[in-house]
């Protein structure tokens, strides 16, 4: 999709400058046992899902303030995360939401081939009304009326034969379900009717599906969610079955919980599933990876490359964060090598010093050894995997000068701002 001459161009001015830091790095990661070219491979093989709706302005409960450009169909969201890809190399699959990106499969496919793209995980949307008889405003798969349950089920198994049609394998359910009141609802009954019509959904998935659920503390209710945190989210996939699996979204934890901890007990239980990266001050998914805690981003990673080899594991790692001041193209890129940049990182770690210090209790040497890793400078082993790929050595630097921002201004329809409202 995007123009190749001018990433070639962009890649020119500063392919010597790379090749040379390229070679420094890798003497100095020799000097410590390292093949860069191992660690290469394993950044040329990194892919992180890019949500669909994250190519459009976020905003507030207060106000959006879309940029120019904005898309406005599905097939314009497309061509955004084509964009993404073809500089950054890391973000080959979408990840749709329903029914925002509904269309037919088959326009989906064709334009899925024309981009390059394929699909990831497929989200469906009960936390507003989307056009049905009956409201979510009182819940959705745990709503106290059997009726409105039985709708939020139908749109979930829709969703499902949705993404059968398109290669997809796998449907996450977050629902905005919860209460605002105490004594507003009760809790164990709601959870008991959210498992109900999990269940239900749960019997519609494909043999080679699956279903993750995803935990958030709080918001849109404020005083308790039905699937607040990972005991929750965890029960809901065991209860369900073999099928089912946790997905943690880093941006939905009270401050200073240990996510990489959360990580490490739900590969324990065998059910972790996938992620949606994204990085908070205060919370939820409103600031770009890697923005604000990088150590912690690289210290999740360094829980997912330990447990790598384990059997089974296979994960669904996607992008789900809101831009409201930036482009949306240039913050989904920053993040996707922001997110790729902990995992190579994290790949660094020498995990049989790191063990052998844990055995003896040394935790000044456990912790410096992480520290080791989480400090080298990996950049030229980033930008090396993207030019090798056919990216952008500088993906923002390239995006910029090929002007793709002021093209698509001048060719999408203006999209209006004003109220509030998540992507
Ligand atoms: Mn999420």
């Amino acid at each position: 999709m995007f123009d190749e001459s001018s990433i070639h161009a962009a890649n020119e001015t500063v392919q010597g400058d790379l090749a040379r830091d390229y070679d420094a790095l890798g003497e100095k990661l020799a000097r410590e046992g390292i093949d860069i070219e191992t660690i290469r491979k394993r950044a040329t093989d990194f892919a992180v899902a890019v949500p669909s709706w994250g190519t459009g302005t976020g905003g507030t409960r207060f106000a959006r303030f879309p940029g120019g450009g904005e898309p406005a169909t599905i097939f314009d969201r497309l061509d955004d995360c084509a964009v993404i890809n073809d500089l950054t190399r890391a973000t080959p699959t979408v990840s749709l939401h329903i029914p925002w990106d509904k269309a037919d499969p088959a326009d989906l496919l064709a334009k899925a081939e024309e981009t390059g793209l394929g699909f990831d995980c497929m989200n469906s949307n009960t936390f507003s009304d989307t056009g049905g008889d009956h409201s979510y405003k009182y819940g959705s798969l745990s709503h106290t009326d059997a009726a409105t349950r039985a709708q939020a089920i139908a749109h979930n198994l829709e969703c499902i034969e949705i993404g059968a049609k398109l290669g997809s394998k796998a449907l996450t359910v977050w629902i905005g379900d919860g209460s605002n009141f105490p004594g507003q609802t009760h809790m164990g009954r709601q959870f008991e009717r959210y498992l109900g019509s999990m269940k239900e959904i749960y019997k519609g998935l494909p043999e080679d599906w699956r279903i993750f659920s995803e935990h958030k503390i709080y918001e849109p209710a404020f005083y308790s969610t039905v699937v607040q945190d990972w005991g929750t989210s965890l029960l809901t996939a065991q209860e369900l079955g073999e099928k089912a699996f946790c997905l943690v979204d880093l941006g939905h934890h009270a401050p200073n919980v240990n996510i990489e901890m959360i990580v490490s007990r739900l590969i324990h239980a065998g059910k972790l599933g996938g992620f949606h990266f994204n990085d908070s001050k205060y919370g939820d998914d409103d600031l770009d990876s890697g923005t604000i805690e990088p150590y912690r981003l690289f210290l999740v990673w360094n829980e997912l490359v330990d447990a790598e080899a384990t059997p089974g594991l296979n994960l669904a790692h996607m992008i789900d964060q809101s831009h409201n001041v930036t482009d949306p193209i240039e913050s989904l890129m920053v993040s996707a090598m922001e997110i790729q940049r902990a995992y190579v990182q994290a790949s660094l770690v020498d995990r049989a010093a790191l063990a052998g210090y844990q055995a003896d209790n040394d935790a000044l040497m456990a912790s410096a050894t992480l520290r080791r890793a989480f400090r080298t400078d990996v950049e030229p082993i980033l930008a090396r995997a993207r030019l090798d790929a056919g990216g952008a050595i500088d993906p923002i630097r390239a995006y910029r000068a090929a002007g793709y921002r002021a093209q698509v201004t001048a060719r999408r329809p203006k999209v209006a701002g004003g109220g509030g409202g998540i992507v």
